[in-house]
């Protein structure tokens, strides 16, 4: 069913030597995307159209769903409007963008129509016309970043989304098209009111005309039932944050085009394989969204751009989602799993920290070290109890890291109180004095001696060291006392700290030896 046609064989009379050229590339293993400047700058630069302002249509949604199948009939009436029955005839196979039967993934990355058309307005203007097709979401390769990437892409670049569903608009449509276009926002510079412009959803398949028939008015009927904004907040949210988004939102219910199109595998496109139904509908859509009245140019802030703006604003977006700043969009599951292990984390670290108060909080008298341990080692294994009662998300090996994060939460919550603990010592905190009385006493002593036999030099000495003390005593009183330059209170206390391990462990060392010798 693949056209076996490449792209030289494209019609010469229809397309000239114009093809599909890849914009935007997708590196499967590193799950990252590039942009070809190159490629989109020979695109959008071309002299005739530089300065154009640009009409972007772009189709995306779900894999294998007819998305550049249904381009190509775009690109048949961009070549032909002008004859009449734009169509073709029966037996002409389908060419442009590659589209193809079977269940696997076609389209990769973005891919342009080489040819950007100049159309006039009925106002006279002129326009520059821009088709683009897009990477199918969901498929079995991509990750939801990668997916909300591309469309964000395509939705943030294109002036009309063409969102491509099957059958029916179901829940989760609306919810992928929340995430996708919110994960497009974040990453535009000054977010307007409505960032984005027309967005179209265009169901494939519709097989309810007895309810709403064919068609934009059935469409549009039909979405007015659909995003109408239900009672729960839930799906309130999903519809408020979609009519906030795009400044005009329509829908056109397309029929099925037949069963040779869907699974003949030598089916070429030719029209005589589909349905009069399809085809009678696509004679009404492609105008709907081509045709030079309807076309709506691109506008970034409420300003049209052209297409050497596009150029630009396209580079500035692909910086931005290959940039680290924007946070990486997850599956539901993943997400649900993480906020429920987070909560897990925070109401176990809370029975903690609770009981932790009652034994040696800031009202609660000072507490032997080695009984605070005990006790927290207690705590700490009621508290991953409970962590590991509470029914979470995501499998034991998902939770077990984030057992191990409140496992470190809890010691460094310990490390607190046990320092906060160590401040109610009155010994622990008369340290620092205490040391630097003996510092000074020493050095007193000292030059009392060398100056009586006459080293008048290790006197002054002393008597200087005996002053610095004394200095420093003074202003770590200072310190305490007023809570300011507390740096400096940081570092006598340190000093000091120092001093006395140092001299408690000479002490011992020589207490040792001597009991040893004796
Ligand atoms: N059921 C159904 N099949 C269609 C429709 N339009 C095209 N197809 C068939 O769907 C298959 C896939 O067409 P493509 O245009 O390659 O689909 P796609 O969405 O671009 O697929 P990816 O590029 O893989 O995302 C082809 O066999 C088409 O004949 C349609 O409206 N309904
Ligand atoms: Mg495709």
């Amino acid at each position: 069913m693949r056209r076996d046609k490449d792209e030289d064989d494209l019609q010469e009379e229809d397309i000239g030597v114009a093809r599909p050229v890849q914009i935007v590339v997708a590196d499967e293993e590193e799950h990252s995307f590039s942009l070809q400047e190159e490629v989109l700058e020979r695109l959008l630069l071309q002299e005739e159209v530089q300065d154009l302002q640009v009409v972007v249509v772009s189709v995306a949604g779900a894999f294998r769903k007819g998305k550049s199948f249904l381009l190509d009939f775009m690109l048949r009436y961009m070549y032909r409007k002008s004859f009449g029955s734009w169509i073709g005839c029966g037996d002409e196979p389908l060419t442009g963008f590659k589209w193809r039967g079977g269940c696997e993934r076609e389209t990769t990355g973005i891919l342009a129509w080489s040819e950007v058309f100049v159309v006039e307005k009925p106002d006279g203007s002129k326009v520059a016309v821009l088709l683009i097709d897009t990477q199918g979401a969901f498929d079995s390769q991509s990750t939801i970043k990668d997916c909300a990437t591309l469309f964000a892409l395509s939705t943030m670049t294109s002036s009309v989304q063409v969102y491509n569903l099957s059958q029916n608009i179901q829940e989760d449509d609306l919810q992928h098209l929340q995430l996708f276009t919110e994960y497009g926002r974040l990453a535009m510079e000054e977010v307007c009111k409505k960032p984005f412009q027309t967005l179209m959803f265009l169901i494939r398949d519709w097989s309810y005309p007895y309810e709403h028939p064919y068609g934009l008015e059935g469409g549009r009927n039909f979405l007015e039932k659909r995003l109408h904004q239900n009672q729960h907040e839930e799906l309130q949210n999903v519809r408020k944050h979609i009519h906030s988004c795009f400044s005009n939102i329509e829908c056109f219910l397309l029929p099925h085009p037949g069963l040779k199109v869907a699974t003949n595998p030598r089916f070429d496109g030719r029209l005589s394989d589909i349905d009069e139904d399809f085809k009678k509908q696509l004679v009404n859509l492609v105008p709907t969204l081509l045709s030079p009245e309807n076309l709506v140019e691109k506008e970034i802030g409420g300003v049209k751009i052209t297409c050497r703006e596009l150029l630009h604003y396209f580079k500035a977006y692909m910086k931005i989602y290959q940039g680290e700043e924007l946070p990486h969009p997850k599956s539901m599951l993943q997400a649900t799993a993480e906020a429920n292990n987070l909560a897990a984390v925070a109401g176990a670290k809370d029975v903690y920290n609770k009981s932790m108060e009652q034994i040696c909080g800031g009202d609660k008298p000072y507490i032997s070290p080695t009984e605070l341990e005990r006790r927290h080692v207690e705590l700490r294994q009621a508290s991953v109890r409970h962590f590991r009662s509470v029914k979470k998300m995501g499998g034991e090996d998902f939770c077990r890291r984030y057992q191990e994060q409140l496992e470190v939460e809890l010691d460094e919550a310990y490390t607190n109180f046990s320092k906060h603990n160590d401040g109610k010592n009155i010994f622990y905190a008369a340290r620092t004095p205490a040391t630097l009385f003996a510092v000074m006493f020493v050095m007193y002593v000292v030059s009392l001696v060398t100056g009586f036999v006459g080293i008048s030099s290790v006197a002054t000495l002393c008597n200087l060291v005996m002053g610095v003390a004394l200095t420093a005593l003074c202003v770590w009183a200072y310190v305490k006392y007023s809570g300011e330059f507390r740096e400096v209170g940081g570092v006598i206390d340190q000093v000091a700290e120092t001093l006395w391990e140092q001299v408690s462990n000479w002490v011992l060392i020589s207490l040792t030896i001597f009991s040893v010798v004796i």
